[in-house]
């Protein structure tokens, strides 16, 4: 297996992923954007974008879908929900969630505050996608509330899927406007040691905009 990764980026999801499994794989680190840092890379993924990942014949470019297919592939179940499991659409729509939701919102911001130039930033865009992520997150807040994991009253990949959406917008400042539980849930999911293996990975390397 091989994972390609910017330090910092969504593909910090299959990695924590990797780490907490402990499956082999192996890292090619890529500055920040690849597309323009790194362009060989567009002829292993035209996207150009992070994550990117091979298993033998399988090529996928979407992070939490990477996680879902290595719970999957090699049955790593106490890492995720069989389909037969009371709360597996539960946990699959976390997992959806995760990207679509609260993780598309922070890339306006991102963009707009950070990775354009100048005259091109657009603070009224960042602002009101910032206030969306934060409306966005109601959901979580009351499933969060009474609950230390996403499902099954245990760590799966959902919880990495959400965990990282709030820690990227941790990193952006915007966790200032988090509800009290979410923000124990995010530390909690933190001290965790894959979690805490997998950020580091790159980070010397990092030419990633720190966003704080
Ligand atoms: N939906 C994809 C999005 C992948 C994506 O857009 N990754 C960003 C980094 S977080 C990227 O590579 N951006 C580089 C670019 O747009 O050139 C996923 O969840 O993995």
């Amino acid at each position: 297996m091989k994972l390609w990764h910017c330090y910092n980026a969504r593909s910090l999801r299959p990695l924590w992923t990797l780490e907490e499994m402990g499956l082999d794989y192996d890292l090619e680190l890529l500055p920040f954007p690849p597309r323009i840092y790194k362009k060989e890379f567009l002829g292993i993924n035209p996207l150009g974008t992070v994550p990117y990942f091979e298993d033998q014949t399988t090529k996928m470019t979407e992070s939490t879908a990477i996680c879902h297919y290595l719970v999957e592939h090699y049955q790593k179940y106490e890492f995720g929900l069989e389909v037969n499991h009371p709360e597996y659409g539960d946990y699959l729509n976390w997992l959806y969630h995760a990207d679509a939701t609260l993780t598309f919102p922070q890339t306006i911001y991102l963009r707009y505050t950070h990775l354009e130039q100048e005259n091109r930033r657009l603070p009224q865009a960042a602002e009101d996608y910032a206030k969306w992520f934060i409306a966005r997150m109601r959901r979580l807040d009351a499933h969060i509330i009474d609950r230390k994991f996403l499902c099954d009253n245990r760590f799966t990949i959902a919880d990495i899927a959400i965990g990282y959406a709030l820690y990227l917008g941790e990193s952006l400042g915007l966790s200032e406007n988090y509800s009290s539980q979410v923000k124990v849930y995010l530390e909690n999911l933190k001290k965790r040691n894959a979690f805490q293996k997998a950020i580091n990975i790159g980070k010397d390397e990092n030419q990633t905009p720190t966003f704080n």
